[in-house]
């Protein structure tokens, strides 16, 4: 008898008439094989999927170009599929299933004619964890079977795990022809489905991140009462040696990253790294939030990672523990065929080819490096990873910061009053656009908690979930907004950021265990400067103060934006935030 995995395949194999299928397993000889096949025999259009880099400076290394259309996440062409309208939310773009389904089922008819069906049998988090899922995702392309073995744990003892269970996550994902008119995303809640096809870019064809771990996870853990959110877990070690553990959400390509491997500019301190994008949370048996990293990777951004920024992630690159990194739409330094992009340490190279396979002219418009260009790593490479990565019950969660770019308004800290201005502060949250998706980079949108793309449902019903989980925690984190990107009178950023956001944490680190105070604001509470540890920085004090500036008058604006978008929720909206909101209206005196 088949097993409702094999008949589910089947199905998918019937529709999609791929001339072989391949069961993965997940091991390090197969990914080798699979990078053969990528180097020698598949394509796109005259392109192989893989090129070979430099081994010595680059151990296990490959470079990989997309379509050039297909370069970042299509936020327009991501739809929740819910028989209801409402329940998926003005914040979603909204198909009926049986549209989606019809519609996918056209486009996938036949788009494996001639290629390999990969089935990947995976786990988000740690295959002991109660909090794991186990899931499967079909794809017609190497680099995405092959990404997926460093994104997440694969392997074929998932498939004994799912036995003959019907409710693992099912994902099926086809590059077709790369046609952006033929492109789209459907999730489908209700059956834990993803359907895929026309990219090949990560976020919209790696089914476990962003489909399976934000928008489906997040309508789970709505339902049975845990947080899926897109958020980087770290350690602090303070001097005393303690570890005091912390989530941040900021959206796409606004530094998460960089601060999930932070290397201490403060003598004493020291992180430790448990996952850089998506936190899975828990409440745990003593009544503490416990979070853990359902991914195994980093898809992090390549543009800006140097020895100056982010010195670890540039040891985890060049770290040869892992079968194999990849560099996807970087530049390629033609002399010494190692990826370049800009930002990176010494000199720039004499011959380049940009993202596009394009010979380059430096100090020109044009980037060498898509400026959404990505690595795609194994968190074990990590030389700051954390030894308790693969605890199954994850790291109990003291403080939850809240960030986004913001040039204006937003202090570099405040502390909320309690949980629930904590999810107001979420609530709120607005940032400067990237190019981690297309859309017009450095337009203000809000971005509550950073999952405007990826809350699988109604916000409203999301902000309501949120203050529902503070209920049920015993000893709740402390909640944080941050902002370390204001700007001056020149436009210049006036805090140094990377390593030195140590000197944020450590006020966090200090607040969370009572050992120093805070200042009232119509905001939240933030530091007296003389608490928090500035030596060595020579930033002026009054620039100082203007990172904590709070202008009723230029805050006019924003409350309205904020009021407006609130509204949009209508009666899904909980009145707490509605009441938050006018105490800080009145607070401001606005
Ligand atoms: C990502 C994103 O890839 O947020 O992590 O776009
Ligand atoms: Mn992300």
């Amino acid at each position: 008898m088949a097993t409702p995995l094999e008949k589910w395949v089947d199905e998918q194999a019937k529709l999609t008439k791929p001339a072989r299928i391949h069961w993965c397993d997940g091991s390090e000889e197969e990914a080798r094989k699979l990078i053969e096949i990528g180097l020698h025999e598949e394509k796109i259009g005259d392109t192989p999927i893989f090129q070979d880099l430099n081994q010595t400076n680059w151990p296990k290394s490959y470079y990989h170009r997309s379509h050039p259309t297909d370069v970042a996440r299509a936020e327009h062409l991501t739809f929740i599929c819910h028989p209801d309208k409402e329940t998926v939310g003005p914040n979603n773009n909204w198909m009926h299933p049986d549209e989606a389904r019809e519609k996918m089922r056209k486009l996938y008819d036949g788009c494996m004619k001639g290629r390999t069906m990969y089935v990947l049998p995976y786990m988000m988090g740690h295959p002991d964890s109660p909090y794991a899922k186990a899931s499967v995702q079909l794809t017609d392309v190497s680099y995405v079977a092959v990404s997926m073995r460093i994104m997440t744990r694969m392997s074929k003892d998932v498939i004994t795990k799912i036995g003959n269970r019907p409710d693992f996550v099912k994902g099926l994902h086809s590059v077709g022809d790369f046609d952006p008119n033929k492109r789209f995303i459907m999730h489908f809640p209700l059956e834990q489905e993803v359907w895929s096809v026309g990219s090949g870019y990560g976020g919209n064809a790696l089914l476990g991140k962003k489909c399976f771990a934000l928008r489906i996870a997040s309508w789970l853990g709505y339902q049975e009462g845990w947080l899926a959110e897109h958020m980087v877990i770290l350690g602090i070690q303070d001097p005393k040696g303690r570890v005091t553990y912390i989530t941040a959400a900021m959206p796409s390509a606004c530094g998460k990253t960089n601060l999930a491997m932070l290397e201490s500019a403060l003598p004493g301190y020291k992180i430790w790294t448990l996952g850089d994008d998506i936190a899975w949370l828990n409440v745990g048996p003593d009544g503490r939030l416990y979070a853990i990293n359902p991914e195994s990777g980093f898809f992090g951004v390549a543009p800006g990672t140097s020895m100056k920024t982010n010195p670890n992630m540039m040891r985890t690159l060049q770290n040869n523990k892992f079968f194999p990194t990849l560099f996807t739409n970087t530049g390629l330094d033609t002399d010494k065929n190692e990826p370049w992009w800009e930002g990176l340490d010494g000199a720039v190279p004499q011959h380049v080819l940009d993202w596009q396979g394009k010979p380059w002219t430096p100090g020109g418009e044009a980037k060498a490096a898509h400026p959404n260009s990505r690595f795609t790593v194994s968190i074990y490479n990590a030389p700051t990873l954390d030894k308790e990565f693969d605890n199954p019950r994850g790291v109990p969660i003291s403080a939850m910061l809240f960030g986004g770019r913001r040039m204006q308004l937003i202090p570099l800290v405040s502390e909320a009053f309690n949980w629930q201005h904590g999810v107001f502060l979420g609530a709120r949250t607005g940032s400067e656009t990237t190019a981690a998706a297309q859309h017009k980079v450095g337009m203000l949108r809000r971005d509550p908690f950073s999952m405007l793309p990826f809350c699988g449902y109604n916000m409203g019903d999301y902000f309501g979930h949120w203050l529902n989980m503070g209920k049920r925690l015993k000893n709740p984190p402390k909640i944080y907004s941050v902002n370390w990107f204001r700007v001056d009178d020149n436009g210049k950023f006036i805090w140094p950021g990377f390593g030195e956001n140590i000197r944020v944490l450590k006020w966090i680190v200090e607040r969370v265990h009572g050992e120093v105070g805070a200042k009232e604001t119509p905001l939240g509470l933030v530091p007296e400067l003389k608490d928090l540890e500035l030596s060595g920085l020579n930033i002026p004090a009054d620039k100082m103060n203007k990172l904590f500036e709070i202008k009723p008058e230029a805050w006019k604006p924003e409350l309205e934006d904020i009021r407006k978008y609130m509204e949009q929720f209508g009666d899904r909206m909980p009145q707490a935030m509605w009441d938050d909101y006018n105490a800080l209206v009145k607070k401001l005196g606005a």
